[in-house]
């Protein structure tokens, strides 16, 4: 029987309120009402002397139910819900485990104090759907840690780290043991003790350094690029600053308000529940994951040491295999590297990256191979290489492991089919730098297995990626629509822009990077041998600009040769090179094209 939304067990003169929506109990209108419930009927009751708020599941809350955004609102709102917290005259102890977000954080923030299990993490992470907090959490936060710490949770939408939580004074303590009973001990204490001013009672916290907080706001405005919510999320914490609590608890509504409405917020939720739909598959549905402890990877370049790395930093053991020592120890090097990176931003505790790199084998032979669950090739874009080496895998790896191809265009039904067993082939492909893109393509094989597919989406869910099944075709999805973007782009170098032109006004425009910086960063080869193989099939009326070729011919093919559309050797950043320059308008004056000056608004004037 479903539990309900909301259910008040009291003992010893506590009451523990536990509210339910699985799976990740956001906060719709049955919690909101029977929360609302049980605070009046707490607060009137003399034998309840203090309560504990939690979740059911073993997770908190994860913020406000986005799925009825859009909807008619229902009283009580969760703004009200909050109030009433804030305004309880008993103490209300938040005991967090799992995730406390958005709403859930705000929730959490109206209760007089927190505990919180250690693996818990605690976030603000509206500003990702276009949002700011709008159930006080622009206000209570600032009143409760210093504004900087505040701007940024709010404004960069991560969440924080139970021990940071505790650091900054979010939470009041780390639960020892579990999260219930430390919260129950700490109400009964603060029973005892008296409660604490309500936040909405006291004054915003100044930043612990003035310019610093300035400096932030600039850096947030900077990162924004075009997007509302972030600049928004500033202008909520300066009035959080400025205003009373009231008044700012009545501004940040309304800024919520014409934010949730906007068409950007109703992008970005679409996003968020799109990327949660898509990693679905009929044919592997209810198939049970093969077991997944240690990942082999071939070929340690540009792709495979980005596998190994990624692999790595979600706690798998990786096995790479490179075609020679020098090969092996230059994928050595890459993986390290990316680690160390990771370790410099904080991302990689100096155990973990330990952990890590005592968990990478490198090898040079195939044979370390069987004791690998599932193997990503990630050699040379070239048929005959791939079937090779899959041919060498069958040799070694246990009949159950699972392999996968990283190819960003080839035939992978065909490298199947030249295995003994196509149905453990399925296709992986990752996108560039492959330790950071979120995009996972699962390619659907002809003959692949349930629990291979399944492994394959299981594998994705590890490494937090987004897992898009796609059936095999030239270039998949991401790169079929990366194809048709270029091809505009090529044009365009042929009419009369620059690589550097365009770059610009796709990052202008929002994008990380331009479609050329881009291109270099992946590696020119693999466009290259894209091109190649369409040339016999091409349509002899479709324009077709050679420039790419040009350029791969000499060698220059990105980043990974200190060359491509731009000049690596003396800036890391790469600069615009005049011999690419030269080259193109060459290409013009060839074609009888006549060079034409492009605008940043895509708007042009002949010269
Ligand atoms: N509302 C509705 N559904 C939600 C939801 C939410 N807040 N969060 C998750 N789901 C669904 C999700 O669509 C999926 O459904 C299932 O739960 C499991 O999610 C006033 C207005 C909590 C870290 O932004 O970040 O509060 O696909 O696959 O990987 O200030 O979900 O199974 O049908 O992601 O374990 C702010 C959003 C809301 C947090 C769990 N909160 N959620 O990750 O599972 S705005 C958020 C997450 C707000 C107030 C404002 C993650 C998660 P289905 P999942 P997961
Ligand atoms: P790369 O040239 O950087 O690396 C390929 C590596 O494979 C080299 O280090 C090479 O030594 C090694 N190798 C070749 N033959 C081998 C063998 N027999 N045994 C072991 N190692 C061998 O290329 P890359 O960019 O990493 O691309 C690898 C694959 O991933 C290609 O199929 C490519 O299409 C695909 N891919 C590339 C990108 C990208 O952006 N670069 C993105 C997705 C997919």
């Amino acid at each position: 029987m479903a539990q309900a939304a909301v259910s008040v067990r009291t003992e010893g003169g506590i009451a523990t309120v536990t509210l339910s929506n699985p799976p990740v109990n956001a906060l719709n209108h049955a919690i909101r009402a029977g929360l609302a419930d049980a605070i009046a009927r707490i607060e009137a009751d003399p034998a309840i002397h203090g309560a504990v708020l939690c979740g059911a599941g073993g997770s908190f809350i994860a913020g406000a139910d986005i799925r009825e955004f859009g909807q008619p609102p229902k009283d009580p709102s969760l703004p009200d819900v909050v109030r009433m917290l804030d305004a309880a005259t008993k103490p209300w102890v938040a005991a967090i485990e799992g995730v406390a977000l958005g709403g859930g954080l705000e929730m959490a923030l109206g209760c007089s104090h927190r505990v919180a299990a250690p693996g818990a993490k605690l976030g603000l992470p509206e500003v990702n759907l276009g949002l700011i907090p709008g159930a006080g959490g622009t206000v209570l936060l600032p009143r409760l840690v210093a504004a900087d710490k505040a701007l940024a949770m709010i404004a960069g939408g991560r969440p924080v780290s139970a021990a940071d939580a505790a650091g900054m004074g979010l939470v009041d303590r780390l639960a020892p043991g579990h999260v219930h009973e430390a919260a129950r001990a700490l109400a009964l204490e603060a029973v005892a003790a008296g409660i604490p001013a309500p936040l909405m009672k006291r004054t915003a916290r100044p930043p612990e350094n003035a310019e610093a907080f300035e400096a932030q706001k600039a850096g947030i405005r900077k990162k924004a690029r075009g997007q509302a919510s972030p600049i928004a999320a500033i202008e909520a914490v300066e009035r959080s600053l400025a205003l009373d609590a009231e008044d700012a608890f009545h501004t940040e509504r309304e800024a919520f308000v014409t934010l949730r409405d906007s068409a950007q917020s109703a992008a970005l939720r679409h996003v968020f529940f799109a990327e949660r739909s898509v990693s679905r598959l009929d044919r592997a549905e209810g198939a049970t994951p093969r077991r997944l402890d240690r990942i082999g990877v071939l070929g340690g370049g540009t792709m495979g040491a980005g596998i190994a790395a990624a692999s790595l930093l979600c706690g798998l053991g990786v096995t790479i295999v490179e075609r020679d020592d020098k090969q092996a120890s230059l994928a050595h090097d890459r993986i390290l590297g990316i680690l160390d990176d990771s370790a410099g931003r904080g991302l990689l505790s100096a155990d973990a990256r330990q952990d890590a790199e005592a968990a990478l084998t490198v090898a040079t032979d195939f044979a370390p191979l069987s004791a690998c669950d599932l193997i990503i090739e990630a050699v040379f874009e070239d048929m005959d290489v791939k079937k090779a080496v899959f041919a060498e895998l069958d040799a070694v790896a246990r009949p159950d492991a699972v392999f996968a191809s990283n190819t960003s265009y080839l035939d992978i039904d065909e490298i199947a089919a030249s295995t003994n067993d196509p149905s453990r082939v399925i296709g992986l492909h990752f996108f560039s730098p492959a330790h950071v893109m979120k995009l996972l393509e699962l390619i659907v094989t002809r003959d692949a297995a349930p629990d291979a597919l399944a492994t394959g989406f299981a594998l994705g869910k590890r490494l937090r990626k987004i897992t898009v099944p796609a059936h095999v075709c030239d270039g998949f999805i991401g790169n079929r629509i990366m194809a048709r973007y270029r091809r505009e782009a090529d044009y365009m170098l042929e009419d009369g822009a620059l690589p550097q032109e365009i770059d610009a006004a796709m990052r202008d425009f929002g994008c990380p990077m331009g479609a050329f910086q881009m291109a270099d960063l992946a590696g020119l080869d693999i466009g290259w041998a894209m091109r190649k193989r369409q040339a016999a099939t091409r349509d002899p009326s479709e324009r077709y600009v050679e420039i790419a070729d040009r350029i791969c011919e000499i060698g220059r093919l990105g980043r990974k040769t200190g060359r491509g559309w731009y000049d690596y050797t003396q800036d890391k950043a790469g600069a615009p090179d005049p011999w690419v320059t030269a080259l193109i308008e060459a290409e013009s004056t060839r074609k009888g094209i006549t060079r034409q000056r492009f605008e940043a608004d895509r708007s042009w004037t002949a010269s």
